[in-house]
């Protein structure tokens, strides 16, 4: 419990310059920072699996933000984004977050497979320490037309496609969630297609903006964010974001994703953000904005077109935006 006394190492971090208009939102992250820490004086929960302090890479964070990816938003308070989560791994509704401490991130294999010149099986610690560790603020638009922004920590996913070294003949990358009903009692609910699956195109794999996410508020992912590795992608509807991922395969054929092959006419492969195109039951024009109690309008590609929008031209014809 020595945490409890330290000082949060964001606050004296003078060798990051400050701009003005991401002052506010690290004065978020503190707050955020502040409520994590008060929870850690509270009795451990039996059962508990691990607290964030136990973490093995915990001497890595906070890791350098990235100034590149400029925020015009508060970050969600930290208290606010880890009671609110979709994992269904862990039930249908948003407070899954008690439930989510029976999740077992150590110990914890990554596989790495398919059409590769490297396939791996990273033990997480072996692989978080591999890669280099930087943090990013990214928005997050759910398709249930809610958003907040994150300060994730994580690393490019076009780091891991180079360790990986994929033919020619991969495709599509395919990412997997665990498979422990044991562990995870929304498993046991067999309707459902488990293991969680999502899927990127190559291009959207290697696009600067895809990132591996292993920490978040400037530590190691809480449980209910997917720990100890979840994937961020900002300029596509949140589902896409698998968490908790087991395996990562370099595939030939487009993968078909959880949500996918539960309603194939609402939740598509490529999902990615657009307020012109309405979700089959509601409209995507605008979002609630999570805390703050404003609804405000929905950009395309969720604001990140100047990255992201060059990968899909020449594709009218798909279905791009569902
Ligand atoms: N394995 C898994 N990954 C998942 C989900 C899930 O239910 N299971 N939910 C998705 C959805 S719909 C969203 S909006 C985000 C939520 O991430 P957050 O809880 O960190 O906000 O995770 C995505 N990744
Ligand atoms: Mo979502």
């Amino acid at each position: 419990m020595a945490n409890v006394h330290r000082r949060p190492s964001w606050a004296v971090r003078e060798s990051l310059a400050t701009p003005e208009h991401v002052f506010m939102n690290r004065r978020s992250i503190l707050t955020g920072l502040a409520a994590g820490a008060a929870s850690t004086i509270m009795p451990p929960l039996a059962g508990r699996a691990q607290s964030a302090e136990a973490d093995p890479t915990l001497d890595l964070y906070p890791a350098k933000l990235n100034e590149t990816y400029k925020i015009d938003r508060d970050i969600t308070p930290g208290e606010v984004a880890s009671q609110y989560n979709n994992f269904y791994e862990y039930g249908s509704h948003k407070q899954i977050a008690r439930a989510a401490e029976s999740l077992k991130t150590r110990p914890w294999d990554v596989e790495i497979d398919g059409l590769v010149e490297k396939p791996k099986t990273f033990a997480i610690d072996e692989l978080i320490r591999a890669m280099p560790l930087e943090a990013r603020l990214y928005r997050h638009r759910c398709v249930e037309a809610w958003s907040m922004t994150v300060p994730w920590t994580g690393f490019p996913m076009a780091k891991l496609v180079e360790a990986a070294a994929p033919l020619a003949s991969a495709k599509y990358v395919r990412f997997e969630t665990f498979l422990d009903p044991d562990m995870a009692s929304g498993q046991r609910q067999v309707w459902y297609p488990w293991p969680y699956v999502e899927g990127l195109t190559m291009e959207e794999a290697t696009n600067e903006l895809a990132f591996m996410v292993t920490g978040v508020y400037g530590k190691p992912l809480k449980n209910q964010f997917g720990a100890p590795l979840r994937l961020a992608l900002p300029w596509k509807y949140g589902f896409k974001s698998i968490k908790s991922v087991v395996k990562i395969s370099f595939v030939e054929k487009r993968p078909v994703s959880f949500w996918e092959q539960i309603a194939p006419s609402e939740y598509g492969f490529w999902a990615n953000v657009n307020p012109e195109v309405p979700h089959p039951r509601w409209s995507q024009a605008q979002e609630r904005v999570l805390h703050t109690g404003e609804t405000v309008p929905t950009l395309l590609y969720n604001g990140y077109g100047e990255q992201v929008a060059g990968l899909y031209q020449g594709m009218e014809g798909e279905a791009l935006f569902m």
